[in-house]
This record gives C-alpha cells, structure tokens and sequence, in this order.
C-alpha cells in the first residue's frame, strides 16, 4: 500500500464549480447520478483524475456526449477539454452490503453516509479532497418518508426532496439520510435574530423520549458559541440524526449531523451521569466544527489537528462552563495521562500533525485530538486570554471559506501579538511526551527552580529538539500558605532556571499548575511534601495531583516491595472525604486511584517489569485498606450525597452522585454487598442502578441483579451495551476471556454493531488484570475475533487493535504471546489496510 506524504501535497488541477446529485434510493441498487461542473486550475495544471471505490459506472458524458473513462480499484482518469465543462456520470452502489459503514450505508431499515475522511469515493466519482470544495444541490428519490441532506430544503414531494447547500463545503461533509423517522423538534434564535428550526431524528417509539436532554444541549451550545467565540449559525435548518450503527462518536456534516445513538439518546432511566456529560459534549463538538471544521476546513488530513484539536479545546472549555472547570481540567489531565501518554510511549507515537500515513482513518486519534487540544491550551496560556481571542477573530475573519493549514492557524497569532511561534510550532511536528526534571535551591530569599526537558525518542524521531512548555508555578509558605501566586514560566530550552527573589523561608513549589503543559515532571519528592500539598495547594489540580502522586508512591512501594498501605496516605484520604467544604466531585477525584495500566505505565518508566496481576492484587488491597479507615464516613458520605427526588444531569447533582458511587464501592469492600443491593433496588435512575450493580459484581455477587437488569432492558439496545460491557469489566482476571467469549455466543450479540463489538472487546482490553491473564487467552480471542471483524469492517477493526500496543512493556512471556497474534492478524490474507497499518507499525 501506498504511503501518503505531506511533503508531496499538490493542488487538485481543477477546481469544482458546482455539484448536482440525484438519489435513487434502493438497498442493494441505489444509482447516483452527479453532474459537475469543473474549470481547469490555471496555476496548477495536471491529470484529471476522480477518486471512486467500489462505485460501478454505469455511464459518463463531459459536456452531453459519451466518455469512456479509464477506471480502476482506486478511481478513474479521463481525457478532458482545456477549459470549463461538465462532468456527468451514473453510478451503482450497494448500501445494504456496505458493512464498513463508509459511505452510503443502511442501519436499521435506514440509509446514512459517513464521509470523513475518505468516504465520499465510495458514492460517487469525484475529487474526495478536503481542499476541492463546492456548492451541492441533492435530490433524493425513495419510498421513505424522511429525506436529509445538508443545508437548506428546497422542495419536495410524495417520494423525493431537493436540498440546496449554499456554503461551499468538501465532499467529507457531504450528509444522506433517509428512513421512517421521528423528529424531536426545536428552535434557535442567533445573535441577528435569525430563527433557526432544529430537529433530532430518531427511530420511532422509545427513542422519541430520548431527545430532549440533547435539544437542549444543542441550544445551549448554539448560544455558548455566540456569546464566548462571537459565532452564528448560518442556515435556516439545524438536524441532528441518530444511527445505531456507526464507527465513531458523531459526524459535524454541514447542517446534518450524523450522531452514534449512544452519543445523543439520553434519558434518566437509561444513561448515566457519564453518559449525559458526554453527549452534551459531543453535541457541542460537533455544532462547534460548524465554524472550526465547516467554514473553515482543512487544506489536507495531515491537517486533521486544525480542525479536531481547536474543536475539542472548544467543547473542553465548554465543558468547563457548564459545570467545574478544575474537575473538568482533572478529568482532561486524566486522559491524556492514560489514553495519549501511553499513545506518545508506544510504537504508535506520532505528531500531532503527521507526516505521513498509509490510511487516514488511523490518524483520528487521541494524539491529534486531545493533545492537538492541548496545544490550543498552551498557547492560549502563553499569549493571554485577550490575545487569544483577538487571534480567533482574525483566524476567521481571514479564513472563512478556506481550506487552511497549522501555518495559517499560527500565523493569526504571530500577526496579533507579534510573537515569533517557530519554536512553539514544534509541538505539531514532535512526537512523544517531553520529560521535565526539576531542582531547586535556596539562599538568602531566593529561591530557583532549575528544570530540563527531554523527550525521548519515537518512531521515525531520534532526536528530539527543546520546546516551549508553560509552566504554571505558585510558591507556598511551610505552613501552607500561598507566598507566590500563580505565574506561567515560559520554557524555550533544554536547561532553564527561574528566580523568586524577596522570600523569608525556603518555599514549598507547586509546579505545573491546572496541568499547564503535556509533559511528565520527574522530581525527587518526598510524601511529606506531597500530603502537605494534598491538604493546602490552592491550586485545585495541584492538590488533586499530589494526591494521586501519593497513591501511585504508595501502590509502587506495594507492588514492588510488598509494603503494606501507606498510613499517610490513608489519612490525607480521610481528610478529602471529612472536608465539605470542597466540591463533591473533586473529592470523588481526589480519592480515586491511578487505573492499573496506568501502574503499569508508570513501573515501566521506572524500569520494572509489569505484572498485572501483582498491580491488581496491589490496588484491591488499597481500596480495601482505604475502606477499613474511612469506614465510620461512609455511611454519612452516601446519605448526604445519594438524594432522592427528581433526577438531574446537571454538573452539581452529578458531583454528589460521584462522591456517593465513589463511597459506595468502598463500603462494599466491607459490608459484603449489603449498600450495593439496596442501592440497586432503590435505584430509580441509570447511574444509580449501574453503580448498585458493578459494586456487587465487584465482589462476585450480583448475579440474581445481573439477570433482573438484563430481562428489565432486554430491548434497549445502549442500555444492554453496557450489561455487555459490565459482565466483562467486573469479572475477575482468569474468568474475563471466558466470560467475554460466552457473551459473544448470545443471540443478541451482533459484530456488526461497533457499539456492541466495543462494549464487549473494549471492555476486555480494559480490565488490564484479564486482559494481560498469564494464560494468553484473551489476548487470542481478541486476536481471532479482530481477524474476523476486518472482513466487515476495518475501520473499527484497527481503531481496536491498539489494545497491543504497549506490548513491549511486559515480561518475555507476554511479550511472545502478544506478538504472535499480531503476527498471525498480519499473516491474515486479505487484511485491510486500516488494519495491516496499525499491526505492522506495532511489529515494526
Ligand atoms: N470529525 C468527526 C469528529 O471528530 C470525526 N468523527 O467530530
Ligand atoms: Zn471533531
């Protein structure tokens, strides 16, 4: 397979002027008729070529007389006039076999399209580039009552509809639905006074109670944009539409966005506080691209960051808005610790922007969207908030319509602040997480922070040049008081050192505040100094982290040296859950432990071997221990926290209910199930009969629940993806592959829905003590059934081989086990190249 570059990136040779598309809906037949107007591109004169994959031609005609184009797997070339014409071709599709769900596709008795990245090929012959954009004009013929696609509706009648987009748009944004839908709908008046009619389709029945929590979402999402980015919407129409099948969370497609039902179906009685903040989040996401994605796009996919990083910074600070910013700063940091520094630390460690890919659809992930994010942060921290936005205003006033580049994106900062960003421009161009090891001294009222940064090397990268890390620092007095508030210390080379002068004692330093760069500090601490930040930082990221410092101390010296828990430890835990005066969700924060592959990231940079196992011994034991010293708090932490009455998602209600599930779990460590029954039978919301169930499943009962949940919600298909899920997560290590190979053998188990794939093989890589089992169990069942989902679909497929890639970390048994299932998926004849990638960049 051919690798992409983006040192090879050319313009398209001819630009698009318009695009008629007509639809002739059938399941295994549709034929799309497009007309397309193209000019040669003056500047830059070159092949005519179209993308196409798996399209059948049926016809083709420039300007009204018959062609005969060249075809092959990948698209087709043909001989074309030296100035304007039109282009005109019919062609055959099979929705209802398209199981890869790219494309066109059918789910449930309803059509869809999922375009990005590289879907569009898959409907039709045309320039599936981000940079060629155009005015669409659809029409849709089909017997179904409902037909979408993007922008305005034009007209319609008994069994077609005519849509008109006014924007210019790539063919990635291009959005089809048809099928017998519900409409939840809304209304929207911008900032001008323009009333914009909103609507959420669903399936009828059930799901038609699921949409108001997202209506409102939308609404406040519309409203947030205006008021913090100055942003309108800008079409008459605003449709969102739920598809149970679907690769990834939602799709931003001009006016029609496209959303997984888990990612905007919400209802007390089957989501969890979880699930609810995750869905508001993914619907302001996805409106936000609306301006970061939509009107101004991206000029190719090594660009993705543009678009995926500013987006998800903006929902991040949306999040923020709507409840805590520092628990939603925690909750970011946490992703990034596990999910992106595991990313950055393994084979497949790649820029934010890449250089080069063989398969696009492998590049959405946690590197360039979270730590794209992130990168959004730091610069908005170096330049200041005002700055900030004065450089958004200009990134959109000049771009609009564009299709832009990182350059394009920094160069709106250069020219606002008159900064220059070269160096900083090295965080989209490097891999791996930067290491910054600290030293300090004091002497006669100064006090200096020595730091050095390294980062080491990744695939392709060996040497690694300094970058611009931010660093938030506030100095405390010994007896906690703050002596320094916070400053941003702005590091731009390998060895720096900063001064504090005018103090009367050697401070205590709390260094890198609200998580203010992604890099990992390597600092001699001693627990002393870590409890005593744990109880006074006033930074609340601060004094989260030296909390779970403390921990991962703890845990360390456990699993290592088979110490017992930490007593000191024990207590700062006590003073968290005795402290009302902070918030229910950061304590809830504040007292849980790193997850178990996060120890075993954290051994593994110390430079001992792993053992899952030995980790998940070591965990259990703290939470018990922790349970035997808090054990007279508990009670009166779940009765202040747990109220009955009306359930609400909102942020605060959701805090209490954290705290309470978080004291939950460890009361049950103790009290053999007896809280976690009554609160499943008490339960009249998702989120407390979930937790009342995976307490008791913890401790290895909870079957008699298990099955009473499972009649209750037999025909609700997101509510059994989590029973999927649960029944894997909570069962102990050396049961976990079987368990999860018998769910694989319930009727209701369909390979075909990623949801449910995930919920059970997601779930299985994620209960590290299972998945890692000395037997090598589970890892070959994941491998075979990886193996045979490939065949239906590959995009899923290699997003989920990435459960291997920290391969490397563990002991030579493991080790041998893992490569031979990646060996034997690479060995698979007729592997996708999604897949073939992924598993050769982890072998490689
Ligand atoms: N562009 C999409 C999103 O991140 C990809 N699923 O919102
Ligand atoms: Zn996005």
């Amino acid at each position: 397979p051919q690798t992409i570059h983006l040192s090879d990136y050319r313009p398209f040779a001819y630009t698009v002027d318009s695009v008629h598309l007509t639809f002739r809906l059938a399941p295994k037949a549709t034929r799309v008729i497009s007309k397309i107007a193209f000019s040669p591109n003056a500047a830059f004169p070159g092949e005519f070529f179209l993308h196409g994959q798996d399209v059948k031609l049926i016809w083709a005609k420039i300007d009204g007389v018959d062609v005969t184009p060249d075809v092959t797997d990948a698209g087709l070339t043909c001989a074309v006039p030296d100035a304007p014409f039109v282009w005109e071709a019919e062609v055959e599709i099979s929705p209802a076999t398209n199981t890869a769900l790219e494309g066109l596709y059918t789910s449930n008795g309803m059509y869809c399209t999922q375009c990005e990245a590289e879907g569009f090929r898959k409907i039709t012959f045309y320039p599936d580039r981000p940079d060629v954009m155009s005015v669409f004009t659809v029409r849709i013929e089909g017997d179904l009552p409902v037909l979408l696609s993007n922008g305005n509706p034009v007209n319609s009648g008994d069994g077609w509809a005519e849509w008109h987009d006014p924007w210019p748009k790539p063919a990635y944004l291009f959005a089809l639905v048809a099928g017998d839908l519900a409409a939840h709908p809304g209304s929207f008046t911008t900032m001008s006074g323009k009333d914009v009619a909103l609507n959420i389709y669903v399936r009828p029945g059930a799901d038609e109670g699921k949409c108001a929590f997202g209506m409102e979402a939308l609404k406040r999402s519309m409203k947030w944009d205006e008021d913090v980015y100055g942003r309108e919407y800008d079409l008459d129409i605003f449709n969102i539409v739920a598809v149970d099948d679907f690769n990834m969370g939602a799709m931003e497609n001009k006016g029609l966005n496209v959303f997984n039902s888990s990612c905007v179906l919400a209802s007390p009685e089957t989501s969890t506080d979880a699930n609810f903040e995750r869905i508001e989040a993914i619907i302001a996401h996805e409106y936000f691209h609306n301006w970061t994605g939509n009107r101004i796009t991206c000029r190719d996919w090594f660009q993705l960051c543009l678009k995926e990083g500013l987006t998800v910074f903006r929902d991040q600070q949306y999040t923020g808005d709507q409840g805590s910013h520092a628990v939603k700063r925690i909750e970011d940091a946490i992703t990034m610790r596990s999910r992106q520094f595991r990313e950055d630390n393994g084979p497949l460690a790649h820029p934010v922007r890449p250089e080069s890919f063989i398969e696009i659809n492998n590049f959405y992930t946690i590197t360039v969207y979270e730590k794209g994010a992130e990168v959004i942060g730091m610069l908005k921290r170096l330049v200041g908030d005002e700055a900030y936005y004065k450089a958004c205003d200009l990134y959109f006033e000049r771009h609009d319509g564009d299709a832009a580049t990182i350059e394009d994106w920094l160069q709106v900062f250069e020219d606002t602040t008159g900064r220059d960003l070269t160096r900083f421009k090295r965080w989209y161009a490097q891999a791996g997480t930067p290491r910054l090891t600290i030293s300090d001294d004091y002497a006669d009222g100064t006090y200096t922070l020595h730091f050095t940064q390294t980062t080491p090397a990744t695939p392709g990268q060996d040497e690694k040049a300094p970058q611009v890390i931010p660093i938030a620092v506030g100095l405390l007095s010994q007896n906690g008081e703050e002596v320094q508030p916070t400053v941003v210390l702005e590091m731009t080379e390998t060895y720096q050192s900063f001064r504090f002068d005018g103090l009367t004692e050697k401070p205590i330093p709390s260094i890198l505040r609200d998580f203010s760069a992604p890099v990992i500090l390597q600092r001699e601490q001693t627990n002393a100094e870590r409890a005593f930040l744990m109880a006074h930082d006033t930074d609340p990221f601060n004094k989260w982290d030296a909390g779970r410092a403390l921990a991962r101390d703890v845990l360390t010296k456990m699993i290592t040296k088979d110490a017992a828990p930490d007593i000191a430890y024990l207590d700062g835990v006590a003073a968290i859950l005795r402290d009302d005066s902070l918030d229910p969700a950061f304590r809830a924060l504040a007292i849980s432990l790193p997850s178990e592959d996060d120890m075993a990231q954290a051994l593994h940079d110390d430079a001992v071997t792993p053992d899952p196992l030995a980790i998940h011994r070591a965990c259990e034991a703290l939470k018990v221990a922790m349970a035997q010293h808090v054990q007279d708090i508990l009670p009166r932490i779940m009765a202040d926290m747990i109220v009955s009455g009306p359930y609400s998602p909102d942020a605060k209600s959701a805090g209490k209910r954290s705290l309470g599930r978080a004291a939950l779990m460890l009361l049950t460590r103790i009290d053999g199930g007896a809280a976690a029954a009554k609160t499943y039978a008490e339960a009249d919301n998702m989120t407390m009969q979930l937790a009342g169930l995976s307490a008791l499943l913890m401790i290895g009962k909870g079957d008699a629940q298990s099955e009473a949940f499972r009649d209750q919600w037999r025909n609700d298909r997101l509510v059994m993806d989590k029973w999927f899920g649960l029944a894997v997560a909570m069962a102990p290590p050396e049961k976990a592959a079987m368990v999860a190979q018998a769910l694989t053998q319930e009727p209701d188990f369909d390979m075909k829905n990623p949801n449910r794939f995930r919920a059970v093989f997601g779930a299985l890589a994620g209960n590290a003590a299972g998945f890692h089992d000395p037997s090598g169990d589970a890892y070959r069942l994941l491998g075979t059934w990886l193996i045979k989902l490939d065949a239906i679909n590959p995009q899923t497929t290699a997003r989920m081989t990435t459960a291997f890639e920290t391969w490397r970390r563990y002991g030579v048994t493991r080790q041998t086990q893992m490569r031979e299932v990646l060996e034997n998926i690479a060995a698979t004849s007729g592997l996708s190249r999604d897949t073939a990638e992924m598993v050769g960049r982890m072998l490689g």
